[in-house]
């Protein structure tokens, strides 16, 4: 069967935004990027990599969570589901549950990138041809159109796995989760994936991998200002530092000036002293019981909590009440 035509639909975030958040940014007292902009197509693949690390033991905790408890999850979620997926996320653990759910009606993929939007829209689409596949081009942390199927459909399920939430700090993953809520309506459901608190040093090496690959993927931050913003950067002037916070419960990633020096980015000066970080990323960590009271305080009932036998990573099915 040939694979459906696609239905676009782009809200055209701008290279503008880039420019203004990085302005913003390390205009700040205490100098920070956002994390999305991590993943430009050089970042995205060094994210992958990063999967791939014996240390970063995430991705396939949460894959053999997925892979042992789907047929449950498809049960709870029914025929005819709606996936809708923000962030690209990893093509593996969509097509699984793909392929795990009954018939499903549509996937809606939200992502920034419109390269790895349409790629991953058509890859999809070639692989399930029954399936209406809807691509959102659009920062899903802004209000985002939620296309409808054209066909009779199930449930609405936000599928978010990799612990993206913990990229949010704690009161913004509520925030998310409420409005995610809101906007997906009665009888939805969330499949969430969130790394759990443990050993520190565990967690540690997970952002300090010894082939120095998350170290790569944090300094690819300034080779894409470097690129896109007409910046001269050098990149051995800045160090990948990368620690765990016990009282926060949250690895921080950050660059660190190695000297005094000015970095002129998009026409202005940017003034670093040495040992002066940008903060590029939070990390935040889970007890089984945060996840529960965090999605309790944002509307939700907890349907499922799903585990690996260490207690590594926590896949867990929220509803909304209906
Ligand atoms: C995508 N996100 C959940 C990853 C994380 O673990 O926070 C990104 C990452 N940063 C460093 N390593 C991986």
């Amino acid at each position: 069967m040939r694979p459906r035509s696609l239905r676009v639909f782009d809200l055209h975030p701008s290279p503008s935004d880039f420019e203004a958040e990085v302005v913003a940014g390390l205009s700040k007292a205490r100098k920070e990027l956002p994390c999305k902009y991590f993943y430009d197509a050089e970042g995205a693949h060094l994210f992958e990599a990063i999967c791939a690390t014996d240390e970063y033991y995430l991705t396939r905790t949460e894959l053999a969570i997925f892979r042992e408890h789907l047929p449950r999850i498809a049960e709870l979620v029914g025929p005819r589901a709606v996936v809708i997926e923000p962030g690209s996320g990893s093509g593996i653990k969509t097509r699984l549950l793909l392929e795990a759910l009954r018939s499903p009606a549509a996937y809606v993929l939200v992502d920034l990138s419109r390269a790895q939007l349409l790629a991953t829209a058509a890859e999809t689409a070639g692989t399930f041809p029954d399936l209406e596949v809807l691509p959102v081009c659009a920062d899903y942390t802004q209000p985002f159109p939620l296309p409808e199927p054209t066909s009779t459909s199930g449930r609405r399920v936000l599928f978010y796995p990799g612990s993206t939430i913990g990229n949010f700090d704690r009161t913004e993953a509520e925030a998310f989760l409420h409005r995610m809520g809101e906007r997906l309506g009665p009888g939805a459901a969330i499949v969430l994936g969130v790394d759990l608190k443990k050993d520190p040093a565990v967690l540690h090496a997970a952002y300090n991998d010894a082939a120095g690959v998350t170290a790569r993927f944090n300094k690819n931050l300034l080779v894409r200002i470097a690129h896109t913003l007409n910046a001269d950067i050098p990149l051995d002037a800045f160090a990948h530092y990368a620690f765990y916070e016990p009282r926060e419960g949250r690895i921080e990633m950050h660059l660190v000036s190695l000297s005094d020096q000015t970095l002129r980015v998009a026409g202005r000066d940017f003034v670093f002293a040495r040992g002066e970080s940008i903060w590029t990323e939070s990390s935040y960590k889970y007890t089984r019981a945060e996840v529960r009271a965090i999605a309790g305080r944002a509307g939700f009932t907890t349907l499922a909590e799903l585990t690996d036998a260490e207690e590594k990573f926590l896949v867990t099915v929220l509803g909304v009440p209906e």
